[in-house]
C-alpha cells in the first residue's frame, strides 16, 4: 500500500485506492494531500486563538479554504502545486503563531504535532507516511466519523471559496471549519460527540450554500427559465468548466469583441441561466455533458478548456496542451492562470490568444435544453405548481440531485427517470442531471418534468422550494411533502449537500450508486436508523418503495 484514499464513490473495489487513484491521483500526490490537510489542522489551532484575541486575518481563511478545496476529488493533481500549498500553510501557521506571541496572547499548552511540525519539501514524503493520513486513526468508527466530517468540510470550503471570490464571507463558517478540523485530532471526543459534529457540519453546509446563493444572485441576478443551445457556431472558442462564476464573468468580459466564443461544460452549464451573462452574444451555450465525458468532448471541442474547479480527468496527450486551470484546480503540465492580485481581474489573455489559433468546435449535438428553475423562478411559478399538486396533476416530486460519474451502474438514474410515472417531476441540481436532462420527458401543464435548479450548491434552492411548499401546504414536517430523494453522489461536495439535507430533517434519502466506502458498518447503521438513508436497488423495487 503506497497511499490510502476512500473519499469518493469510485474508491477502488468499494474500499479505497491503495496504489493509484481510480481518478488518476498518484500516490505521491495522495500522500501530499494528506499532509496538506494535516497542516491545516495546525493552522487552525493557532487561528482559533487569533480569533479569540481579535487577531485573525482574512489570508488565513483563504489558505485553509484553498487547502481543503485542492484535495477534493479531481480538483488538483499537481505534485508541485500541492507541495507549495503545504509550504504556504506552514508559513501561514507560523505567521499566526508569531502574531500571537508578539501580542502576548499565545496560549501555553501542549500542541498537536500538526501545529509544531516543521518540514521541508524533501521531508514531505517521509512525513506523509507517519501518523498523518486516513489510516492513522485506528478505530474504524472514529476514523469513519472523522473522515465524514473532513469530506463535508472539503465541500464546504469549495463553496465558501466561490462565495469569497465574489466578496461574500462568513466568519462563522470559517470558525466552524477550524473547530471541526481540530475535532478530528481530538482523541478525547466520544463517538456521540463526533456524530453531533457531523450534523453540525450539515448545518454549516446549509449556511454555506445560502451564502453562495446570495453571492451568485446578488452578483448576477436570479437564474431564470432559459433555453440553452447545445449546438455550435463556426468561431474559435473557449470551453469553461467547474463551478466558479467569478471566473465566468471575467472570461466573458475579456473575450467580448475578440471573435472568440465561450461555451460551458458540465457544472458550468447553469451560468447560462443568469441574467448578467445573457447580454454577451458570444456566450453560445453548453457543449457536451458531465465531467467524465471530457476526454472525447475536449477532443472534439478543438479549442482551449478552462477548469475553474473539479472535475479534471487526466488528459490524452492530443489535447493536453490546450487545457488551463485556475483557482484551486491544477494538473501537472496544464497552464495555470494566476489568481487576482489587489482585486484586479484575472488575466485570461493567454487562453484567448490560444483560442484564436485553433479550429471551431465540432458539432456533437443540436437543439437546446431548458434550465434555470432555482428558488426565485420556481416561486414565481408557485401558484401553478401548487395548483398542479392540489388537482393531482403532479403526484410526486423526486429530488435527483448530486453528481454523475463513469460507473456503468449509473445507468440506473437514466432508467429511473424514464420509468417514473408521467405525473411526477424531477427536481435536479449538480452534474447528476446529465443522466436525464436530454431525455425529453415532457411537461405537466407547462411545468417541465425535469426542473434544473443549477449547480450542486444550488441544491440549496431545492431545499428552499421544499420548505416553501411545506409552508404553503401547512405541514409540520418536511417529510410529509410529496417529495422523495434519490441522490447520486461522487465527490465531497455531494457529501456536504447530503449532510445539509440531513440537518434540514430530510429522511429516507436513497444514496447511490453505492454507499460511501468511508462509512464503517456502525456509522452506516447510525445513518440508517436515525435518518433512514439507504442504498439503491433496482429501478422497479425502488419505485415501489417510493410510490408505495
Ligand atoms: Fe480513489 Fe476517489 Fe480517492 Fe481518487 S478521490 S484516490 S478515486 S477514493
Ligand atoms: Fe459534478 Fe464533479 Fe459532483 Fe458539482 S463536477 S457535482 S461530480
Amino acid at each position: 500500500m503506497s497511499m490510502f484514499c476512500y473519499q469518493c464513490q469510485e474508491a477502488a473495489g468499494g474500499k479505497g485506492c491503495t496504489k493509484i487513484g481510480v481518478c488518476g491521483k498518484t500516490d505521491d500526490v495522495a500522500n501530499l494531500q494528506d499532509l496538506l490537510i494535516y497542516t491545516l489542522k495546525g493552522i487552525s489551532d493557532f487561528n482559533q486563538q487569533a480569533r479569540k484575541a481579535g487577531l485573525n486575518e482574512q489570508k488565513t481563511d483563504a489558505v485553509i479554504l484553498d487547502g481543503l478545496f485542492a484535495t477534493i476529488t479531481n480538483a488538483n493533481f499537481d505534485h508541485n502545486a500541492i507541495a507549495a500549498k503545504i509550504t504556504g500553510a506552514i508559513s501561514e501557521r507560523d505567521r499566526v503563531k508569531a502574531t500571537l506571541e508578539a501580542a502576548g496572547k499565545l496560549e501555553n499548552k501542549v500542541y498537536h504535532d500538526s501545529a509544531v511540525w516543521t518540514g521541508s519539501v524533501d521531508s514531505y514524503e517521509e512525513k506523509s507516511g507517519s501518523g498523518v493520513g486516513v489510516l492513522s486513526t485506528e478505530n474504524e468508527d472514529v476514523r469513519s466519523l472523522r473522515e465524514l466530517i473532513i469530506y463535508g468540510l472539503k465541500g464546504m470550503a469549495a463553496y465558501a471559496e466561490h462565495a469569497a471570490n465574489l466578496g461574500f464571507a462568513d466568519a462563522e463558517i470559517y470558525d466552524f471549519v477550524e473547530k471541526a478540523l481540530l475535532a478530528t485530532i481530538n482523541d478525547g471526543l466520544s463517538a456521540d460527540e463526533l456524530v453531533a459534529l457531523v450534523l453540525e457540519t450539515g448545518k454549516f453546509g446549509v449556511n454555506v450554500m445560502a451564502l453562495l446563493d446570495k453571492a451568485h444572485t446578488t452578483s448576477y441576478g436570479n437564474p431564470e427559465i432559459t433555453e440553452v443551445n447545445i449546438g455550435v457556431r463556426n468561431n474559435p472558442a473557449i470551453l469553461i468548466s467547474g463551478h466558479d462564476l467569478k471566473d465566468m464573468e471575467e472570461l466573458l468580459a475579456q473575450t467580448a469583441g475578440t471573435g472568440v466564443d465561450v461555451y460551458t461544460h458540465s457544472e458550468m452549464l447553469p451560468a447560462n441561466y443568469y441574467p448578467a451573462f445573457k447580454k454577451y452574444d458570444h456566450f453560445v451555450g453548453n457543449y457536451g455533458n458531465a465531467w467524465w465525458k471530457q476526454k472525447e468532448e475536449f477532443e472534439s471541442f478543438n479549442g482551449p478548456v478552462l477548469f475553474t474547479t473539479n472535475c479534471i480527468v487526466p488528459p490524452a496527450t492530443s489535447y493536453k496542451d490546450r487545457i488551463y486551470t485556475t483557482g484551486s484546480a491544477g494538473f501537472d503540465g496544464f497552464k495555470h492562470i494566476q489568481g487576482r492580485v489587489d482585486g484586479k481581474a484575472k488575466d485570461f489573455s493567454e487562453i484567448i490568444e490560444h483560442a484564436k489559433k485553433l479550429a471551431s468546435p465540432t458539432e456533437i449535438e443540436t437543439g437546446s435544453i431548458v434550465g434555470g428553475f432555482a428558488h426565485n423562478q420556481v416561486m414565481a411559478l408557485a401558484d401553478k405548481v401548487v395548483d398542479a399538486v392540489k388537482t393531482g396533476a403532479i403526484k410526486q416530486f423526486f429530488v435527483m440531485a448530486g453528481c454523475d460519474g463513469r460507473m456503468k451502474s449509473r445507468d440506473y438514474y437514466t432508467d429511473f427517470a424514464e420509468t417514473l410515472p408521467k405525473d411526477t417531476v424531477i427536481l435536479t441540481a449538480g452534474c447528476a442531471k446529465y443522466r436525464y436532462n436530454k431525455l425529453g420527458l415532457g411537461d405537466i401543464g407547462g411545468i417541465p418534468r425535469v426542473l434544473d435548479a443549477g449547480q450542486c450548491n444550488d441544491s440549496y434552492s431545492l431545499a428552499v422550494i421544499a420548505l416553501k411548499l411545506k409552508e404553503v401546504f401547512e405541514l409540520n414536517d418536511i417529510n410529509e411533502l410529496p417529495i422523495s430523494y434519490n441522490i447520486a453522489w461522487y465527490e465531497q461536495k455531494a457529501v456536504i449537500v447530503l449532510l445539509a439535507l440531513l440537518h434540514l430533517g430530510v429522511k429516507n434519502i436513497k444514496l447511490g450508486p453505492t454507499l460511501p466506502a468511508f462509512l464503517s458498518p456502525n456509522v452506516a447503521n447510525v445513518l440508517v436508523n436515525t435518518f433512514g438513508i439507504n442504498g439503491i436497488g433496482t429501478v422497479e423495487e425502488d419505485l415501489v418503495q417510493f410510490l408505495g
